[in-house]
């Protein structure tokens, strides 16, 4: 009953949307289900500045907008601390890929005569959403729905749709493609400092005497992250522990190619070498950390000859890469997707925070264990996306935090589930399994992004609805749906992302969306009321109204970041670093510091205050090469001028001219010569789950026995 009143309310309201200028957010009358009004604040003429949409470094930019309110260009903002002026091809371009000719302009709904992808109204799309879902929960239970989200909205969609989802719809399962990225680091900095707390800030590059690189390549993935370790007058060390000689590891000073996943194995054999030379800061370890003494009977079985033998480097290159750490004053450890993608992740994570504790390197300028994160906004999903931690870095399991949320949200607390729900690979499982028969996608590619792509597809006939909501309807997911949502993107809408320094910055609206796409922000409130709760939201009137709500989620929090005031303080101060407390705010001048790092009084977050050394046996690789399958198959980014699966970048003529059109892989050049492959010409690549056709790249960046291959391709 409610459910159809709401659906013939949101239909007039659409009918409204539909007419005139204001297509990209929909106008509603005040009134109309307690929603007021979403402001499609348009930009003035003149510039703007926001913060770039596609990596964590957070560059800021300046929208040049013209008088219409349509942003003509964009230039890095040279007084901004994040990129003093810089920016990589992707931000310079950042406006290309929103006029692409696939955008999508319409929803649109399978058909099921003809199987095809037709436009349909807002009105329909939503009735159909509810009534399909609504189904599906009423003769397969609640949990019989997931939701996949992303790194890539702004804090304030993940919110609502985290709250959304688990509150109002009453699906618990709902994870997003951070678990592919960076969710071990999450864990990792959780048990160790007790919150999920990256400690540095961007200045650490530039005041190390060391920096250790593991699993990263900031050349290419980060290269304003890298432009700033170039900015370092302390001449210092640049160590880079990766298998491949990778941009980076051409530019290091020390480069330590150690077998793929040996890293556990070095890091305790460093650490092992650390305390034989007496580099231990003991007086920090006995004040402000717990199990040290442990975790040094532990890592005593880790002698220079075992991991020599265990890693396939030279002991001599342990003894130096350890004497670069015991000898210099600031050592800085930063890790990024060749330890968060692997078998002991967390566990690999930890051996660095381990290293940065036992030799004090952490609170101090130059210091720290660093997890580089990746998306625009792939730390406001560690905080906000409400899928493993509640809102605001909660607990679902503890009653009194739930209660905490359940207060300030207005919620009755018994709607916040008592248990977080499954991760990504969990709901594919429960795909698989029969369990879950809707799934609902916003913002992330899992048809080509998901390891194993060829499941994905096969998962697809196991769904009854799939609904994907992106910027564009020819996406492999969107291709597979049966109800495509269109989406606003980055510079269409506003709100905050956080950065890999726990800097929130505003991202501004400076373009109007094409056709009937609207901000997540508006689907998500949509779906409430079509849904009948948006009853639930009417705190979440708008980005804004909602910023102010993440605001009081995160009072007395190690996150806290009640100084900031609205959104045009956080524009006049160029961003914030959390934490900023309310008395943070209030003596704010001119003068604050604009960088600020974590854990410079040496207190953690723990109950204690004090910081855990976490530590477990090494495990071999679980799917070593074997006679079949010889080689060790390694991805990651090809280019700075790409982003995952394309479907953004490819649609930059510009960006398409600066990396390789075809899909290549990367061959050590004896094992070219061994197997008589031909240079530049065609191979066929085969893995255990698939296969995909190739140019070989004779390269000795990679080792014998391993190949490389880029995740994205320009095709
Ligand atoms: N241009 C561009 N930039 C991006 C992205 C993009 O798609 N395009 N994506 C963004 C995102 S979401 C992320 S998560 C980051 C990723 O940023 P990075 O992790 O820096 O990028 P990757 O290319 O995945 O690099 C991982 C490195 O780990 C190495 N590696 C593989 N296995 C091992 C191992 O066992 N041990 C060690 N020590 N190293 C290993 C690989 O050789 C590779 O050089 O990039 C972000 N920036
Ligand atoms: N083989 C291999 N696979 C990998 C990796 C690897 O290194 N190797 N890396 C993994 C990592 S670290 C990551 S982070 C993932 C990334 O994987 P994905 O998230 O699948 O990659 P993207 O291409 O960024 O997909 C984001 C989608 O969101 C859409 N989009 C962008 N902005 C918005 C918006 O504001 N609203 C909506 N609704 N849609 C939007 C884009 O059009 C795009 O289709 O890939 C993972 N997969
Ligand atoms: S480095 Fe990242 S944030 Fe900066 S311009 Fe490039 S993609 Fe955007
Ligand atoms: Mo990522």
């Amino acid at each position: 009953m409610r459910t159809s009143t709401t659906t013939s309310a949101v239909l007039k309201n659409l009918m409204i949307a539909r007419d005139g200028a204001m297509t990209a957010e929909l106008v509603q009358r005040p009134g109309d289900f307690g929603l007021g009004r979403i402001p499609a604040r348009l930009a003035p003429a003149g510039t703007v500045r926001t913060i770039c949409g596609f990596c964590s470094t957070g560059c800021s930019l300046l929208a040049h907008v013209d008088h219409r309110g349509q942003a003509i260009n964009l230039t890095p903002d040279p007084y901004h601390p994040v990129n003093q002026g810089m920016a990589c091809p992707k931000g310079w371009e950042a406006l290309t890929p929103l006029a692409a000719h696939d955008r999508a302009l319409t929803p649109r709904l399978r058909d099921p005569h003809t199987d095809k992808l037709v436009p349909v109204e807002w009105s329909r799309a939503l009735a159909e959403l509810v009534a399909r879902f609504r189904g599906l929960q009423q003769r397969h239970g609640a949990n019989s729905l997931a939701v996949l989200s992303t790194g890539q909205i702004v804090t304030e969609e993940m919110a609502l749709l985290g709250a959304l989802t688990k509150f109002g719809l009453g699906i618990t399962h709902l994870d997003s493609n951070t678990r592919q990225c960076m969710a071990t680091s999450h864990v990792a900095y959780k048990q160790s400092f007790g919150f999920d707390a990256p400690p540095f800030s961007y200045a650490d590059f530039e005041e190390s005497d060391t920096l250790v690189f593991v699993g990263a390549n900031p050349c290419i993935a980060h290269p304003i992250m890298w432009q700033r370790v170039m900015r370092n007058t302390r001449r210092p060390d640049i160590v880079v522990i990766d298998p491949r000689a990778t941009e980076t590891a051409m530019a290091a000073t020390l480069h330590l190619p150690l077998r793929p996943k040996s890293d556990l194995i070095l890091l305790y054999g460093l650490a092992r070498a650390l305390i034989e030379r007496g580099a231990v800061k003991a007086d920090f370890v006995a004040a402000h950390t717990t199990g040290f003494e442990a975790f040094s009977a532990f890592v005593s079985e880790f002698s220079p000859a075992r991991v020599a033998a265990e890693t396939g480097l030279a002991t001599g290159q342990i003894d130096q890469l350890a004497d670069l750490i015991a000898r210099k004053e600031r050592v800085s450890f930063w890790w990024t997707m060749g330890v968060n993608q692997s078998h002991e992740s967390t566990r690999t994570a930890q051996a660095i925070i381990n290293l940065a504790l036992m030799t004090g390197n952490i609170g101090r300028p130059g210091t720290g264990a660093n997890s580089i994160t990746g998306q625009c906004n792939a730390m406001g999903s560690r905080l906000f996306g409400n899928a493993t931690s509640l809102l605001g870095g909660y607990d679902f399991e503890d009653s009194s935090h739930r209660g905490h949320v359940a207060s300030i949200l207005q919620l009755e607390p018994d709607r916040i589930p008592a248990q977080k729900g499954w991760a990504y690979d969990e709901i594919l499982d429960g795909i698989e399994r029969g369990e879950i028969k809707g799934l609902w996608v916003i913002a992330t590619n899992t048809a080509h992004s998901w390891i194993n792509s060829g499941r994905f597809r096969d998962l697809r006939s196991k769904l009854e609805f799939l609904i994907v909501q992106d910027l564009y309807d020819t996406t492999e997911t969107a291709l597979m749906a049966d109800l495509i949502l269109p989406a606003a993107g980055w510079g269409e809408k506003e709100g905050v992302f956080i950065n890999s320094e726990r800097r929130l910055g505003l991202t501004r609206k400076v373009n109007r969306a094409p056709g009937q796409a609207l901000s997540d922000f508006a689907i998500f409130k949509l779906v409430a009321e079509a849904w009948g709760c948006g009853g639930l939201f009417t705190q979440w009137k708008d980005p804004e109204s909602t910023f102010q709500l993440l605001k009081e989620l995160s009072r007395g929090q190690p996150c806290d970041f009640t100084g900031v005031r609205d959104y045009a303080h956080l524009e006049a101060s160029r961003g914030v670093q959390w934490p900023f407390t309310e008395s943070d705010g209030a003596v704010e001048t001119e003068m604050s510091p604009r960088e600020r790092r974590l854990f410079t009084d040496g207190r953690f977050f723990t109950a204690d205050g004090r910081a855990r050394f976490f530590f477990e046996p090494p495990r071999p690789m679980p799917e070593a090469p074997d006679e079949t399958y010889p080689f060790v198959l390694m991805t990651g980014r090809g280019s700075s001028a790409q982003w995952h699966t394309g479907s953004r970048t490819n649609k930059s003529a510009v960006l398409r001219k600066l990396a390789p059109t075809s899909l290549y892989i990367e061959v050590n050049p004896d094992d070219v010569a061994r197997l008589h492959l031909d240079p530049g010409g065609q191979v066929l690549v085969r893995s255990r789950r698939g296969e995909v056709q190739a140019f070989v790249v004779a390269t000795s960046t990679v080792q014998v026995g391993q190949v490389f291959m880029p995740c994205t391709s320009t095709v």
